[in-house]
């Protein structure tokens, strides 16, 4: 059986939807391996020698690892494609994958900057600076996910959820702990509470315990 390890909140939400809509959809299932970053299980020996980098997510297939969200999610549409996880037809394929790699290469490392100012700059001054920066340009990396997301109906790829509605929900999630209230981006909001309510993805929420609410808790 596969095994994901996951930390509840994390970018592993992406992987972990997609696990999720594999099972739904084929019967294939999985093990969830929860993570405690906050413990700093990510640098254990163990852990180590499944990613390097010390980072979740990792999926775990006949006892070998694989790492990257982009590579994961790639692998789990080529190995299922009944759960039409990623468009099929070259182009649009391709545009999704460009929008895949978007979210992970440059908005979530941009948010790590908000949320891990300590890790770029070693002065409190700096550290403000480099939080306020990366703050603004997180807010027009939500936007810009916004206008791609006004015609999703309901979800990014029509009918059915996938990838990138589980990230653009993580990055809104996230945003809640940059200070920026999902109420602001309306139309994101809206859309992010109907991806919460696809079964797949709201089996996700619950086995990670986690909401849309991190405004609030951050307030
Ligand atoms: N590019 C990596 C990013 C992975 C990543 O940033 N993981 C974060 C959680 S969102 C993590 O495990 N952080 C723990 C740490 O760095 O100590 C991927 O796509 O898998």
């Amino acid at each position: 059986m596969m095994q994901l390890y996951f930390a509840p909140g994390a970018c592993s939400f992406v992987p972990h939807v997609g696990l999720e809509i594999v099972k739904a959809t084929t019967g294939t299932d999985f093990e969830p391996k929860l993570v405690k970053l906050h413990k700093g299980e990510q640098k254990t020996p163990e852990f180590l020698a499944l990613n390097p980098n010390g980072q979740v997510p990792v999926l775990v297939v006949d006892g070998q690892p694989l790492n990257q969200i982009v590579a994961i999610c790639e692998y789990l549409d080529r190995r299922f494609p009944q759960a039409q996880l990623l468009p099929v037809e070259p182009w649009a394929r391709a545009q999704a994958m460009s929008q895949l790699a978007w979210m992970n290469n440059t908005v979530h490392p941009t948010f790590t900057h908000i949320f891990r100012p300590e890790n770029f700059a070693d002065t409190e001054a700096g550290r403000a600076d480099v939080r306020a920066v990366a703050k603004a340009r997180y807010r027009e990396y939500l936007e810009r996910i916004q206008g791609w997301i006004a015609g999703a109906s309901p979800y990014w790829f029509g009918a059915r959820p996938s990838f990138h509605d589980a990230y653009a929900f993580t990055l809104l999630r996230w945003g809640g702990f940059a200070g920026i209230d999902p109420a602001t981006l309306p139309a994101y909001k809206a859309y992010a509470e109907r991806v919460m309510a696809a079964p797949p993805v709201a089996a996700a929420l619950e086995r990670e315990r986690i909401r849309l609410d991190t405004f609030k808790a951050a307030a």
